[in-house]
């Protein structure tokens, strides 16, 4: 008999919490796990889908355990299983032949969020550039951009937040698009902590989510709305003039110039030819444009017509004047018609807003998943900061930070551009246009790794039967035989959390980076997605860009870090305790010295580059399909697919455990909208569209917003009679969000009908 060993490391899927676990192992299988001491006891925690996990998901029935050959048809099913030699020397050979063929970046590669150890989850990336492949980026696929497209052209980050703890002391809290309660219940505690504290807890969500039912207050705007409910908050802020003056004349750009022929803001050179990039502000003493920063009396509103140097005569407003006159259109009588909430709710809630604070306003990805969907994001950030909130405890306008996005921003350029290889970028909501047209080049390979393609993706029944064909390979790494993996031409088996070799893993929801340590030994013959593209890479002659050792590259990605919140962590403590904080103050407060990484330095809430797409300042845009668009005559129905809170994505769906909670599809619809139908609770209905079907039973359920319906993301195609909720969805170009990052997958941003399905009589 051996000994039970215990063994720290980290769940890391993408809920991004980043549990600590003791693994207890005995035999080389884990008997039980428990979490793991933390240096911070809140954070110490564990739940039933890690748990499920590291119980039956590492021997699970479906695990892979070979290199498996196709030798059917794709998707017939018939596998040979291979020795790793043959795989990679199959790979290496189809690659190169490939490559030589139709040029290099006819080999492509992407993730998305399966493993957040750093090594796994940029390995991929890795193995695109040091080959010269085609990287097709994720962020839009995946279609969590839409948050960072608020951020960014406003405050300079992709994404920020105060601390969860700081939440402990806000007076009131927003909660938009967040079902906290399910996506994040491991730090819900957190909310309910701050509610005692006295914070009165508003939640904004079309549906009555389980966050909602914790809430003071509710309010449910019509899908996709968010932004315009905002701007009618941010109207009767102006209105009464509520905001922040001393916050807005020296933090943003609100009281800059702003050229009223072009839309640019004005410089000191268009006044004086002098060449001076300097924007201008209007000096309220002196009646005159200075350079920004120049003076105390900044005005925030003006209007003047001025000559500029070249005599050209030209009204020049301020940015805020500017923004005033745009939000005329969302008086909060207008919001509410848009939004479909009362006018009164939003004029309460701005009151409040301004009125009790320090007030935090948090926001989650479900707003974002529209078309336009970055602009709830920008007119959050823009409220916010009119009304001082930013870089104050307690308040902020948050959206996930922490170690993760820290590391990964962060990355030693070495690590992912190899001896300066650099793969040529596609995006990937452009995937299956790109591989179908040859545009920008011709592409012949892909191959996924930490990919749920099968039921993530938009649109998988079009990429089997249009894309798939014009692949000469197409490669998954994968530790289930996924929806995805049943199509592929090598299925290549990869370990699991507790069998990889040393990783770093940080969380979005805290400053720590812990350790994920090897607890067994790997199942069959899989191994990590480094060593599999090393494998292939040294048949390719670029083996020595994948030899450095696990703890090494832990290291190394520690202490060549760019970012010396990174860089300065301790390491000793990292790696004799397994966890660590990031070397920042405690509680961090993002933007406390009032500085952001924006060109002005100030919040920018007016982006001259984005005045050719009619975004210059907060804005709102009807969604693209939505119920009232034309296409909601046939189609009434918008379509959420919100996030599950027993399994993260496609990962847990199948573990037994998971199943006695949930054991099949529910679609959730509003009684109204069911017994217009002739719908009863538990008939198999069939939603569509133009697009595609899903055949689901009904959950008659007032939590759904009539006019809405919901069904919960993560179930593989197998789990419905016909059809997948993907197959209903479009990726359309949106030109905004391609000037700012890239066009986002506007997951909910679908209308459809549904209808009873026929019973079959059975004989
Ligand atoms: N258990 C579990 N946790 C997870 C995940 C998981 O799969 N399972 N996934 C992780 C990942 S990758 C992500 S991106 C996050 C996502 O987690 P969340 O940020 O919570 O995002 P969603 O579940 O997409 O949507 C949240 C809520 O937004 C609502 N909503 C939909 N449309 C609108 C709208 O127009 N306006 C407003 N105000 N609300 C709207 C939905 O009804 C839903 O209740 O969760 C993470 N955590
Ligand atoms: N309809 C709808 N679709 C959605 C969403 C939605 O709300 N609605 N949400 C979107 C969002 S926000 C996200 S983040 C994405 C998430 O999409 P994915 O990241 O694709 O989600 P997962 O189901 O976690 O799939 C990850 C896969 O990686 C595998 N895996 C785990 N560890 C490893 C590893 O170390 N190596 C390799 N090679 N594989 C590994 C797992 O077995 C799993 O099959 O889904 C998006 N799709
Ligand atoms: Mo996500």
């Amino acid at each position: 008999m051996t000994q039970t060993r215990v063994v720290r490391t980290v769940c890391s899927p993408n809920c991004s919490g980043a549990c600590g676990i003791n693994a207890y192992v005995k035999n080389d299988r884990i008997e039980k796990i428990e979490p793991a001491e933390f240096p911070d006891e809140r954070f110490r925690r564990i739940c039933l889908k890690g748990i499920s996990m590291a119980m039956q998901r590492i021997h699970h029935p479906e695990r892979l355990r070979y290199p498996l050959r196709r030798v059917g048809e794709r998707g017939e099913g018939k596998w040979q299983r291979i020795s790793w030699d043959e795989a990679f020397d199959f790979i290496a050979g189809e690659l190169g032949r490939i490559r030589d063929t139709h040029g290099s970046r006819a080999n492509a590669w992407t993730t998305m969020t399966g493993n957040y150890g750093i090594t796994a989850t940029t390995s991929p990336e890795r193995m695109a550039n040091v080959l010269e492949g085609t990287w097709f980026s994720y962020l839009g696929l995946m279609g969590d951009a839409g948050c960072s497209m608020g951020y960014l052209p406003t405050l300079g980050v992709f994404n920020t937040s105060n601390e969860w703890a700081d939440l402990v002391g806000s007076k009131l809290v927003l909660i938009f698009a967040r079902n906290l309660a399910d996506t994040g219940h491991s730090e819900m505690h957190f909310l309910f902590g701050a509610m005692e504290a006295g914070a009165r807890v508003v939640v904004i969500d079309p549906r009555f989510s389980r966050t909602a039912s914790k809430a003071d207050q509710w309010v449910s705007p019509r899908p996709g709305t968010d932004a315009a409910m905002l701007l009618g908050m941010i109207h009767v802020i102006l209105e009464r003039d509520l905001l922040d003056h001393e916050f807005v004349a020296t933090r943003s750009n609100a009281p800059f110039l702003v050229r009223s022929d072009n839309q640019q803001l004005l410089r000191e050179d268009d006044l004086y030819g002098n060449g001076s990039q300097q924007t201008m502000v209007w000096d309220e003493r002196a009646s005159c444009a200075v350079p920004s920063g120049s003076v105390k009396h900044v005005a925030l509103y003006a209007e003047q017509e001025m000559t500029l140097a070249d005599g050209a005569r030209v009204l020049c407003r301020t940015g805020l004047s500017v923004m005033r006159e745009a939000w005329q259109a969302f008086s909060p009588a207008q919001a509410a018609a848009i939004c479909e909430i009362p006018e009164q709710v939003i004029v309460q809630l701005a009151l409040d807003y301004a009125q009790q604070t320090p007030a935090a306003i948090w926001l989650g990805q479900g707003a974002q998943r529209y078309f336009n969907g970055h602009l709830a994001f920008r007119a959050a950030i823009t409220l916010g900061a009119l009304c001082g909130n930013i870089g104050k405890r307690h308040a902020g306008v948050n959206w996930s930070d922490g170690a993760m996005f820290r590391l990964l921003f962060s990355l030693p350029e070495e690590w992912r551009f190899p001896g300066g290889k650099r793969a040529s970028e596609v995006r990937g909501t452009r995937m299956m246009e790109a591989i179908t047209q040859g545009d920008p080049w011709p592409i012949k390979s892909l191959w996924l790794a930490g990919y749920g393609f099968g039921t993530q993706s938009p649109n998988f029944d079009r990429f089997v039967k249009d894309v798939l064909p014009q692949l000469d390979l197409f490669v998954i790494t994968e530790q289930m035989m996924t929806p995805a993996a049943d199509y592929a031409d090598i299925v290549l088996p990869c370990v699991s959390y507790y069998e990889d070799e040393m990783d770093l893993v940080p969380s979005a929801e805290n400053h720590y980076v812990q350790l994920r340590q090897r607890a067994i030994e790997p199942v069959g013959e899989s191994l990590n997605d480094w060593q599999i593209f090393a494998g292939v890479a040294q048949r390719m002659g670029c083996g020595e860009h994948w030899s450095m050792p696990a703890e090494e590259r832990c290291r190394y990605l520690i202490g060549n870090s760019s970012d010396p919140a990174v860089a300065n962590i301790d390491t000793q403590a990292l790696f004799e305790q397994g966890v660590a904080r990031l070397d920042l103050p405690d509680p961090h407060v993002p933007f406390a010295d009032g500085v952001f990484p924006t060109p002005s330095g100030r919040i920018e809430l007016y982006t001259e580059q984005l005045a050719e797409h009619g975004q210059a300042v907060a804005t709102y845009t009807e969604p693209f399909e939505s119920s009232r668009k034309p296409v909601a005559q046939r189609y009434p129905l918008t379509l959420l697919t919100s996030h599950p809170m027993h399994t993260v994505h496609s990962q847990h769906t199948n573990l037994p455990w998971i199943r006695e909670l949930v054991s099949e599809p529910r679609l959730e619809i509003n009684p109204s909208d069911a017994r217009a139908r002739g719908i009863a609770e538990g008939d198999l209905v069939e939603v569509f569209n133009e697009r595609g079907t899903v055949q689901v039973k009904a959950l008659l359920s007032s939590s759904a917003r009539p006019g809405s319906i919901n069904l919960p993301q993560g179930w593989w195609p197998r789990d419905f009679p016909a059809g997948h909720y993907n197959d209903l969805v479009h990726v359309t170009n949106n030109p905004a969000q391609d000037a700012i990052i890239e066009s986002n997958f506007a997951i909910f941003d679908n209308q459809v009908e549904l209808r009873k399905c026929p019973v079959i009589a059975s004989n």
